[in-house]
């Protein structure tokens, strides 16, 4: 049989880096049969080209995985390829939650023929066998013989295969431009992103947050050996391909167990499986030194740290008292002194949170060194604690907020400002951020490290945009680049100069630094 993996954009943005559910069902489906990957992020279908697609390439079975604020699109895209006659099954977080949304139980309408609930590692190979059989049942549990829910150990961890799968649709760099940056130092020809897990879940239990209460709260690990090893098969892809990989460690908290992160990234360094590697790591286990140095001695470049408040209020609230706001400049600090920067993420909305916020918030990001800060609205996911919470007491004002995916759109008043004075924060964030101005002057407070780390933050500040303002169109990268164009010409005038290794001139450098003092 063939069967298509889909995992949809969300119809106004896109991610840059695939899917990883996509290539773990894909190394987990039974031998004899051929699947096919397709991420709407990277290529782009609409209901009319994807049911021609299952038609025209004789798909027998379509498997659709979606966040909650993709669904709306994810289910317009089930629709078309149920009325070309092709069974659908969908998976992940959201129909985990809302499985009778999906099966049409609540009244609306059905979208999916079967859903696999929760972790579908172990479920995946039964779905395609009853495909095969034509016995596809509705709800499919990961389940043991007592009815008692089974979360996959990861030990075994199934091989994918990044040797041989066809990445074409992943690759980040536009094609025109590949035969060129083929040549450019050890090979630029490709440059993907490629999601990799090393354990799931989270004890932490945030209130707005859909891990804990999906992925459990006891943490599951992969063995250190069988990471390395994908390190070493991605490594040598991007080396035979004369391209550049790097890797996003999608755990959720990549340190959560400071002991097993450090033994992995020794053995990381140990085996020189080292590549260019993003993770996700909350500010309290950063403290460690140790740690710090192992990250930036193993390729870690860019750490994202879910901040979402300066106000230790608003942390108390959604059970996130553990981050603590004093100690964010040290942290990022001590990464920034190894060349690791950090992506920091703060929701506004939050119930403490009044009109000016936003600038509160900026105030202090422009007194630490450059990184990616991003911002997002409190948002009440389906069975979170936050959702039951505001339900209950009657503040949801789109209890159904995903059937309509809006970007930046509230669907409840916070307590101290409304939604509008809410989304107007949320606005001064982003523009206050990423406006070409702030843009050169994030790229300039870098200016006495090597030219290298300069074109990182353009880059990463450029194409994380991407993930939340539509920009992935040529025309869309075409205005960024145009809007951003001084700072592009100092950077490659200074390239010229020293080459990649230099710093801008000292009196630059000194200026920024009296600048920030
Ligand atoms: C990596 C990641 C991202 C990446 C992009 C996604 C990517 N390319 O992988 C980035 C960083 C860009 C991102 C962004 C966002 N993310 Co995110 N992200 C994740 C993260 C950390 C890992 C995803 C992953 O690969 N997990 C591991 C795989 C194995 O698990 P899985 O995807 O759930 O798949 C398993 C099952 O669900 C199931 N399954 C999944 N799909 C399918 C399909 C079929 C057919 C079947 C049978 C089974 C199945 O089988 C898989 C194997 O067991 C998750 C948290 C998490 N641990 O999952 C959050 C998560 C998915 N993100 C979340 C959110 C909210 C966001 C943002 C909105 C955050 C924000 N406010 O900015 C944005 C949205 C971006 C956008 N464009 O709209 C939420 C989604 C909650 C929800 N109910 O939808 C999660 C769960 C985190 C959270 N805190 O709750 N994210
Ligand atoms: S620490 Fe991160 S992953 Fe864990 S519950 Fe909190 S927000 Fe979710």
């Amino acid at each position: 049989m063939k069967i298509l993996l889909y995992n949809p954009d969300n119809g106004v943005t896109r991610n840059f880096m695939p899917h990883l559910w996509m290539f773990l069902l894909r190394a987990l489906t039974p031998p004899g049969h051929e699947v096919i990957l397709i991420d709407g992020n990277a290529q782009p279908m609409d209901e009319q080209s994807i049911a021609r697609y299952v038609r025209e390439h004789g798909i027998g079975l379509v498997g659709i995985g979606a966040m909650t604020r993709m669904i709306a699109k994810a289910y317009r895209m089930a629709d078309a390829v149920r009325a070309a006659g092709v069974k659908v099954v969908m998976g992940g977080p959201h129909v985990t939650e809302m499985a009778d949304e999906a099966l049409g139980r609540d009244g609306g309408a059905r979208h999916a023929d079967a859903v696999a609930l929760g972790e579908a590692d172990e479920t995946w190979p039964r779905i395609v066998e009853d495909a095969v059989r034509g016995t596809l049942k509705d709800v499919y549990a990961p389940v043991d013989g007592f009815g008692q829910e089974r979360k996959p150990s990861l030990q075994p961890y199934p091989e994918i295969p990044w040797d041989k799968i066809d990445l074409k649709q992943f690759n980040v760099l536009p094609g025109i431009l590949q035969p060129l940056l083929k040549r450019v130092g050890a090979g630029w020809g490709t440059f993907r992103i490629i999601p990799v897990e090393s354990g799931r879940g989270c004890p932490y239990g945030c209130e707005f947050c859909t891990v804990t209460g999906f992925f459990g709260d006891s943490i599951r690990f992969r063995s250190n050996e069988s990471v390395v090893d994908e390190l070493l098969r991605l490594k040598a892809r991007a080396r035979e391909e004369g391209g550049q990989i790097a890797v996003f460690f999608i755990d959720d908290n990549f340190a959560i167990n400071v002991k097993r992160t450090k033994s992995l990234l020794r053995d990381i360094i140990a085996a020189n499986a080292q590549v260019h590697w993003v993770a996700q790591i909350s500010a309290n286990l950063l403290r460690d030194e140790e740690l710090v140095d192992l990250i930036a001695a193993s390729g870690g470049k860019w750490i994202f740290i879910g901040m979402e408040s300066i106000d230790p209020a608003n942390l108390a609230d959604v059970k996130k008292g553990f981050n603590k706001p004093g100690e964010y400049a040290v942290v990022l600090d001590r990464l920034a002194q190894r060349n690791v920067f950090a992506i920091t993420s703060f929701i506004f909305g939050m119930d403490n949170d009044t009109p000016g916020v936003a600038e509160r918030t900026l105030k202090e990001i422009r007194t630490w060194p450059p990184g990616l800060p991003i911002f997002g609205l409190m948002t009440p996911l389906p069975a979170t604690p936050l959702y039951k919470r505001l339900e209950a007491a009657g503040r949801l004002t789109r209890p159904k907020h995903w059937q309509e995916f809006i970007p930046f759109a509230m669907a409840h008043t916070p307590l101290k400002m409304s939604i509008e004075e809410a989304h107007t924060e949320v606005r001064i964030g982003w523009a206050s951020s990423y406006s070409p101005e702030a843009i050169g002057k994030a790229v300039e407070s870098v200016n006495h490290k090597p030219l290298g780390y300069r074109i990182n933050i353009l880059i990463a500040r450029l194409c994380f945009r991407g993930i939340y303002f539509p920009q992935m169109g040529r025309f869309a990268w075409l205005k960024a680049i145009l809007e951003n164009r001084r700072t592009i010409f100092k950077l490659i005038r200074q390239g010229f100069a020293g080459g990649l290794h230099a710093a801008a001139p000292p009196i630059a450098a000194r200026a920024v630094a009296e600048r920030r003092n």
